[in-house]
């Protein structure tokens, strides 16, 4: 509680020996690609599929514009869909397509629901401190070729890793100056060739489609690991955290941190994981605090935005002139 109080994101070791802090961890072994396989037989799962391993992700366009790419989404069988990440990572195919299994929409509870009943009921400590239920329970497959892009979301997070490694860099609400968010023409990857079957579509078979209606979505531009590329005067005040989580690690991740996540795979060549997603309180300091930093930000944006084409203006030079 006194965590959650302050916004802080802290990790509990596998073995820390904390009396029921990790109440997942007869999960790592127990969740092998074998078991996984056997245990999902036969049910359909939602994939989402890229070229680069970036799902929702900012992608640069040669005429110098920029897109928020949503993946390619299929239905495959599970078996499928492990044995093509799993295989992708023992051969390092770096030209196949990657998969990442990673609907956010509490499937744990729905399409992985034959696996669930392997996981205990919501972490004892989660629920006192942040005394309501979770909203989702999460279940992510992949393997190192997929990272997800520099978000935040209005959840407090509870992140157990099952196997394999994620490495997260984190950075808190009050950086929001630093991260540079726009508005972002929507767009999706898509087989160029409608034929291809999804289990035969290699990386230079998708391509980007804008969405139809177009849709601009608010998006972090700012990357901590390019960090000399679309700053913001703020971005070099940035002080990103890196954190590793080992199978068997849970990370508290609270609301409204930015983060960053890679994964990497140990011999049974997948990473696992699977995430409590609790409603950040609204009511007290915490939201309005956190918004009036991020709006202070885009208005200081907006006036040094006024005052680059105010000087262009005065000098006579082209004001969309990079
Ligand atoms: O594990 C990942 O790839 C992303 C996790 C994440 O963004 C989240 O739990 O909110």
């Amino acid at each position: 509680m006194r965590f959650v109080s302050r916004n802080q994101p802290f990790v509990v070791r596998k073995d820390s020996g904390l009396a029921g802090a990790t109440p997942f961890k007869d999960l790592s072994r127990l969740w092998t690609a074998d078991y996984l396989s056997g245990k999902m037989k036969g049910e359909q799962v939602q994939v989402a599929i890229t070229p680069h391993g970036n799902a929702d992700s900012i992608v640069q366009l040669s005429d110098g514009g920029s897109v928020f790419v949503k993946p390619y989404e299929v239905m495959e069988p599970f078996e499928q869909a492990i044995h093509a990440i799993f295989t992708q990572e023992k051969l390092k195919n770096d030209q196949g397509a990657t998969r990442y299994l990673q609907t956010q929409n509490d499937n744990l509870r729905g399409e992985y629901a034959k696996i669930f009943a392997d996981v205990m009921d919501p972490i004892a400590w989660a629920r006192e401190a942040l005394e309501k239920e979770p909203d989702a329970v999460n279940f992510w497959l992949g393997n190192s070729y997929s990272v997800s892009a520099t978000h935040k979301d209005n959840y407090e997070n509870i992140y157990f890793q099952v196997c394999g490694k994620k490495h997260f860099v984190l950075m808190s609400p009050v950086e929001a100056p630093c991260v540079n968010e726009r508005s972002v023409l929507a767009a999706t990857y898509e087989p160029r060739d409608a034929s291809i079957k999804s289990s035969d579509l290699k990386k230079d078979d998708l391509q980007i489609r804008i969405d139809d209606p177009e849709v601009y979505i608010p998006s972090v531009t700012w990357d901590p690991d390019n960090p000399l590329l679309n700053t913001t005067p703020y971005s070099n005040y940035a002080r990103p955290l890196h954190v590793t989580l080992d199978a068997g690690d849970t990370l508290y991740l609270p609301a409204l941190w930015y983060h960053k996540v890679s994964q990497s795979c140990g011999e049974d060549h997948i990473s696992c994981s699977i995430n409590y997603w609790y409603d950040l309180e609204y009511g007290g300091l915490f939201w309005s605090t956190a918004k009036f930093v991020q709006n202070i930000g885009l208005l200081s944006l907006q006036n040094t935005e006024q005052e680059r084409q105010a000087e262009a203006i005065r000098n006579g030079r082209d004001v969309n002139a990079k």
